[in-house]
């Protein structure tokens, strides 16, 4: 019944990076087509090590990943197969990351990774029916610098991005240390998010809002921790992007069945539910919500207010949120 549910019930993903969408299948064939030797033996071999203690150990083996994207024809096939994988769990909205320098960093053009990104979503518009915003994170783990310089790219190409993000190795890279870059994109009319709370302490997603000025967190988990931050967030009714299966699989929870999802609802969050990393963490959207709803309990009132969440917590305009959310009841 809650299985139904679920999979029919049209939804938008909010936090997806399209590179944690390759799926180790894809990966192979993909090395193949551009002649690069990957460091393990088989399909088989690399999905044997997603098995992560921590966020680092899953991003070690996520950059990797990413040498066999070198073509706009190969972010176009990455970003088709996510999409058709959406259509498939009632997705009727994206909104998806992507992380630039983890490509210009090795020498792919800018133009290469969004145009060929771009055409596959309004190819997915048309065909598929699914709408799209993009979002280009920075690399916390780098300098800001680094994302100043970079930022041009993204102002050139404003109209196939709407916002910027943070992410990467979040511990010892505070988001205190990208307000520049961020108040920038902000006065440039982007709309500005960032990954807080995942691994780092509640003070980092209280910087995220006082300093960088989000206008949704990713994860946030952790401000939980905080009482008064947890209060303000709720009143304020900034959004959530929360991903279970991440959070199991990067031990930001030991057990589904301790997810905090039940209680960030009951405190007022807007809390939403996305797959992250579906190819590395096990799941797409979909799978998301049945596991946390068998591991936590969650009954159709709950799932149908994650569901009316993932628009309200969208980037499109208001009549738009509505139409949708009329659609979910
Ligand atoms: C990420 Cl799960 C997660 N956290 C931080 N940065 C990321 N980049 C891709 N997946
Ligand atoms: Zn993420």
């Amino acid at each position: 019944m809650k299985t139904t549910l679920i999979n029919q019930l049209p939804k938008a993903e909010l936090h997806m990076h399209i590179e944690g969408s390759l799926e180790p299948e894809l990966m192979f064939a993909l090395a193949e087509r551009n002649g690069i030797t990957l460091p393990y033996e088989s399909v088989d071999a690399l999905k044997a090590l997603y098995d992560f203690n921590n966020l680092q150990e899953f991003l070690d083996i996520y950059y990797a990943g990413v040498s066999v994207l070198q073509t706009e024809q190969d972010f176009y096939d990455l970003a088709w197969a996510y999409l058709e994988r959406a259509k498939a769990d009632h997705v009727v909205h994206t909104e998806i990351f992507f992380d630039p320098q983890s490509h210009t960093d090795r020498g792919i053009a800018f133009d290469v990774v969004i145009n060929g990104l771009h055409q596959a979503f309004s190819d997915a518009q048309q065909e598929l029916g699914i709408s799209f915003h993009v979002i280009a994170c920075f690399l916390r783990h780098l300098p800001e610098q680094d994302a100043l310089d970079l930022y041009p790219e993204i102002v050139k190409h404003r109209d196939k991005i709407i916002g910027i993000g943070l992410d990467s190795s979040e511990l010892g890279h505070p988001p205190e240390k990208y307000q520049q870059v961020f108040s920038q994109a902000k006065k440039d009319g982007f709309k500005v998010v960032a990954h807080a709370g995942e691994e780092g302490p509640a003070d980092y997603v209280r910087q995220a809002i006082e300093l960088l000025k989000v206008d949704r967190i990713d994860h946030g988990n952790r401000c939980l921790d905080d009482g008064e931050l947890t209060r303000q967030i709720a009143e304020s009714g900034l959004a959530l992007t929360v991903c279970p299966l991440s959070n199991l699989k990067l031990k930001v929870v030991s057990d589904l069945q301790e997810h905090p999802i039940k209680d960030m609802l009951a405190k007022g969050l807007i809390a939403t539910l996305n797959s992250d990393d579906p190819a590395y963490f096990g799941g797409y959207v979909n799978d998301n919500f049945q596991q946390l709803a068998a591991a936590v309990g969650l009954d159709n009132d709950e799932i149908i207010t994650l569901v009316e969440n993932s628009f309200r917590a969208s980037f499109l305009p208001e009549s738009v949120k509505e139409a949708h959310i009329s659609a979910v009841q």
